[in-house]
């Protein structure tokens, strides 16, 4: 049997790895793995503890309904982001401003956080997975000081870290470093995250397109297009793609990551800017899917190279296999020049 590898070792050993080597930085990471293993385990829980399932009885700053675990998630991760000492500052999908930590400690921080605690979480109370999504990026302002909303607003290509929990059939820690993407499952008996699928590479092309048809009408010609030559034999592969969408993001994300695939969620007449947030969910998934040979496109530009304006920016998002996410663009491009 080959030796089982933590995330803890593979951690240390790849230190050296990162654009630029810092204690601070695997500390960070160890942070979010212990965070990620208190909010697994509460999700376990759901449906057995009443205070777990169900509406938190209050909205976030997008207007949508807050479940208890979306605010448990999200205090489970600010406290290790608070008391680790390596972040100066988060941001969060479930808060409307973002949060400068206040202890000398903190302050000395180099890194601030990005994310979405629970993402999904309308597939809480049917037990379908859900997911966290996290970007690390280094500070601008200077060391010492309180975080700024400067900090916060750096175009994905300056991401560190990117990464993502999936509470699936396994709970898995997906991350990069800008040098690949390694895969780590949780093993329940030793509470540990362990190597499971080192170096992914996402498929060039793949036969899986995960969208909400239901926005079939409501969105551009250009990808109803698209859809339809998924759905044809006209097809790069010559055989109908099949549908998936599992309506929870880092879900279809990872299948489409292992198997090869396109996510789609465009800008439609219900959400005119798209439904997904740039800083929390686009940006780090952009990072994890060209460090394993993927693209993600607002269907027009490159997600990376956005230079973001607000907190909670919104932006159509297509991500996945890279051809697969060049011929949509193509499609799209094909309408406008007509
Ligand atoms: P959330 O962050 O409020 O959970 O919303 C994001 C989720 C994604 O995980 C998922 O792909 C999408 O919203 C589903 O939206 P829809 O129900 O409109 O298809
Ligand atoms: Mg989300």
């Amino acid at each position: 049997m080959s030796k089982l590898i933590t995330l803890q070792e593979f951690i240390l050993k790849n230190e050296a790895d990162y654009s630029f080597a810092t204690g601070e930085l695997s500390r960070l990471l160890s942070d979010i793995a212990v965070a990620s293993k208190i909010v697994s385990r509460d999700i376990r829980k759901a449906g057995l503890v009443d205070h777990i399932i169900g509406a938190q009885g209050g909205q976030n700053i997008q207007g949508e309904e807050q479940q208890k675990l979306d605010v448990i998630a999200d205090i489970t991760f600010i406290k290790a982001f608070e008391q680790g000492g390596e972040v100066c500052g988060i941001a969060s999908e479930e808060n409307e401003n973002f949060v400068a930590f206040k202890s000398e400690k903190s302050k000395n921080g180099k890194y601030v956080v990005l994310f979405d605690p629970l993402d999904g979480s309308s597939n809480i109370d049917v037990n379908v997975s859900i997911g966290t999504i996290f970007s690390i990026y280094k500070r601008l302002s200077p060391i010492g000081n309180e975080a700024t909303i400067e900090d916060m607003l750096q175009p994905g290509t300056e991401q560190i870290v990117a990464g993502y929990v999936l509470y699936g059939s396994s709970t898995m820690l997906v991350y990069t470093t800008g040098n690949g993407v390694n895969g780590f499952t949780l093993d329940p008996s030793i509470g540990e995250f362990c190597l499971s699928h080192p170096d992914m590479k996402m498929p060039e092309i793949g036969r899986l397109y995960a969208m909400n048809e239901g926005n079939i009408f409501e969105c551009e010609k250009g990808l109803s297009d698209y859809i339809k030559y998924c759905q044809s034999r006209e097809n790069q592969t010559g055989m109908p793609y099949s549908g998936r969408y599992i309506g929870s993001l880092v879900a279809d994300f990872h299948r489409n990551l292992i198997k090869g695939g396109i996510y789609i969620y465009p800008d439609v007449l219900s959400a005119p800017e798209g439904k997904l947030r740039l800083l929390y969910e686009c940006n780090p998934l952009a990072f994890i899917a060209e460090q394993a040979g993927g693209l993600a496109s607002t269907g027009r530009k490159r997600i990376l190279d956005i230079k973001p304006e607000r907190l909670h920016q919104r932006v159509p998002y297509y991500v996945g296999s890279k051809l697969m996410v060049e011929k949509v663009m193509q499609f799209i491009e094909a309408t406008e020049n007509k």
